[in-house]
Order: C-alpha cells, then structure tokens, then sequence
C-alpha cells in the first residue's frame, strides 16, 4: 500500500497494511502460550517504555548509550570519508542526536544527498523527514512508514554508496537465527558498494553489564514492567504488575543478558482479546528480553553467515562498545 505525500523534497511511503497491528496479539498469544513464558522486547515501547528507555540511556550504569555516542563523534567524519557515503538509511525511529551525527558529517565531506527514514510509526517518519529536510538544505527525503523487519524490500535503488546504521545495540535483542535472518535482509539492503554501520555491546565482566540491567534507581525494572501495562492496556488483559519483581543476570554460555519478570505469587491472568488464560505459579519467570554482548569472533561470524564481511570495528578506550562498519564479502 503506497501513498505518496509530496511536500517539496519530502516524499513518505507507507507499506504498512492492516495484518501488521496484529504482532501484539500474535507475539502474546504464542509467547504465553509456551513452557517457557516470553514476550519479545519490541512491545517495551509504548509513550511510557519510551520515556523509560530514555531515562535508562542517562542513567550511571549504562554505558551504552553515551560510549556508542563518543565513537561515533570520534569516527564519523572518517566513516563518511572511507565508504563516500551519499545516502543515509535509518531503521527505526533512532536518536536525532546520532543520525545528525552522520549527516553533518556527510555534509561537511560535500556527499549528502538523500535521507531515508524506516519507521512503522508514520508520526514518527513525517517529524524526522520535516526536521532534516529543514536543517539540510537541499537534502531529499523519502521515508517509508513500514516495519524494518518486513519491508526492507520496499527500499528505493540506492542514490549511491549507501550506509544503514543499525545503532544501540538493538541488534543484540535478536534470538541468534533470527539475527543472522535479519543481518542477511540488511546485506541485501545495503547493496554492493554500501555499507552497514552495526552498534553492538561487548562481552566484559559480568558485574559491569549486570548493573547496567540492575540500576541502581530501579528504572530497568519500571521499563520491564511496563510490558505488563502494555498487554494490559492494548489486550484487555489484567496482569497484576505489582505482583511481578524485575529479574536480570548474564547468561555466561551464551554471552548475553536476559531479562525476565517473575510472579511472587500464583497469578491468574485473563487475556480479553484473545479469549486466553494463563497461569503463573510462584516465583515462575517469564522472559522479556535478551540482550547479546559481542566478541569480534562472534560478530564476524554473524556477518559472515550473513554474506557481509568486518570491515573495520571502532571501540572506545575501554572496550566497552563497538560501532562497526560491514560490507557485502
Ligand atoms: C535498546 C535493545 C539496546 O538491550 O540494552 C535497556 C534495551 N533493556 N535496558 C539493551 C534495554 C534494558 C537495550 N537496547
């Protein structure tokens, strides 16, 4: 479903149709419905989640947001330069902060020309095309109001060499198969002479990553259970979110945080939408997110399965996150 709307050098495209408000429904029906109780991460940003991730970027122990930052200010300039980049393709609402980053840097080396922003939010997609087609003159936009895990065919042909950053780490949130799946929609999307420019947290001692899921102010645990008011509100549902505690620990084998919600107490939970109900017996956990911390191995083996090769990995001082910069192998 397209409809284009024509607003000097903004077009926006939308490509998502009515099956595609349905995840929810989908994902809590089949994620309650398991042994091992899950809800996938995606459904954490509601208005609420949003504020609460926001909050969790600033807070003392999560490192993520602000080392991710630094490197990629210390770097874009030689990003830009290395892979001549003309066209920048955002998945996900993203920061304004990092895509500005990019774009000046594009600009100062005289490359920008095109903007593409993803998101399943149209909001969202309208707001980010407005404000860079305003703070670049010149520039030329298409957004596309679709789901980066669905729709990436819809991409225009590429303007010239182009870079999709995939920032935050987020890539980290896939299960390991579906990783490689969507690192492989990526490749396809980057086309020969473009690049992907991956943020992923690295594997480090485990009490420094356990507080980073574990602040110190509790925010972690208010944005976990915001999940519950989420399928509350959307579902019908009636999840006592009191009666569920904030559990998250490293998983050392699999190198990777895996945050769950755990019921005090037995719990009944009904499901209006879907006419479902579930049981929690005590102290049962359900899983709500995983969180995969990165070796150069690990990464190079994800890319490679991926069809993509490393081209080069940029890291803070400490070796704490890494912005790297992947191409067609
Ligand atoms: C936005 C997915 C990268 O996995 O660290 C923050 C989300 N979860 N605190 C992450 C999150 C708990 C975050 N990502």
């Amino acid at each position: 479903m397209t409809e284009p709307t024509l607003q000097g050098t903004v077009e926006v495209r939308s490509h998502l149709g009515p099956d595609d408000e349905r995840t929810l429904a989908d994902d809590v029906l089949d994620g309650l419905t398991r042994p091992l109780k899950e809800l996938p991460p995606k459904h954490f940003y509601d208005a609420r989640g949003s504020e609460l991730f926001d909050a969790i970027c600033e807070l003392p122990e999560y490192y993520q947001t602000r080392t991710e930052r630094l490197i990629l200010q210390a770097r874009a300039e030689e990003i830009v330069q290395r892979t001549g980049t003309v066209e920048l393709v955002e998945l996900g609402s993203g920061s304004a902060t990092k895509t500005r980053v990019l774009l000046d840097a594009m600009a100062a080396a005289g490359t920008l020309a095109r903007y593409v922003p993803v998101d399943v939010s149209a909001t969202t997609v309208h707001a980010v095309a407005e404000l860079f087609a305003d703070e670049y003159p010149g520039l030329s936009v298409i957004g596309l109001v679709a789901d980066f895990e669905r729709h990436l065919k819809h991409l225009p042909a590429p303007a010239g060499p182009r870079l999709v950053p995939f920032l935050g780490g987020t890539i980290g949130n896939f299960p390991p198969g579906s990783r490689r799946r969507f690192l492989r929609s990526l490749r396809d999307a980057i086309g020969p002479h473009g690049h992907l420019l991956l943020g992923t947290d690295l594997v480090k001692d485990p009490r420094v990553v356990e507080a980073a899921y574990n602040d110190s102010a509790g925010v972690t645990a208010q944005f976990n259970l915001n999940v519950l008011h989420v399928v509350n509100r959307e579902l019908g549902a009636n999840f006592d979110v009191s009666a569920f505690e904030h559990v998250a620990f490293f998983d050392r084998e699999r190198e990777w945080i895996e945050m769950r919600l755990r019921a005090s107490e037995p719990q009944h939970v009904r499901v209006e939408a879907l006419d479902l109900e579930v049981a929690f017996a005590a102290r049962e956990e359900m899983r709500t997110e995983i969180s995969a911390k990165f070796t150069p191995q690990r990464l190079r083996g994800d890319l490679a399965a991926a069809g993509m090769e490393l081209v080069e990995m940029f890291t803070d001082p400490d070796g704490l996150f890494a912005v790297s910069l992947a191409r067609i192998a």
